[in-house]
């Protein structure tokens, strides 16, 4: 039995979060993390691991104090251990945050 807070990986993850993800909570290459983010033209490209099955959803925000984190793009189902994802004309800005949150 795992405790929900633990990390017993030690891949940064806490239990509860890697069962949310659908990630191995006891190896610790199995975890959703951004791997790469470049820019193609006007486009942003966050490339995160993922789980085939799952749906994600990638969010932005101009700012982390305070966050505003909105959509970027649809929702998308990984079919493969990696996924990229496209933020459209995300590159006009002096300075973004992304990050991918599991969806239910
Ligand atoms: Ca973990």
């Amino acid at each position: 039995m795992l405790s929900a807070a633990g990390d017993e990986d030690g891949d940064g993850q806490s239990n509860a979060a890697e069962d949310a993800a659908g990630t191995n909570p006891l190896l610790a290459s199995s975890v959703l993390k951004a791997i790469a983010i470049a820019r193609s033209g006007n486009d942003i490209l966050v490339t995160a691991t993922t789980v085939p099955g799952v749906s994600y959803q990638l969010e932005t925000s101009t700012s982390l104090a305070p966050a505003g984190w909105s959509n970027a793009g649809s929702p998308v189902t990984a079919s493969q251990s990696t996924t990229v994802f496209t933020h459209a004309n995300g590159a006009g800005d002096v300075k973004r945050f992304y990050r991918v949150k599991v969806l239910p």
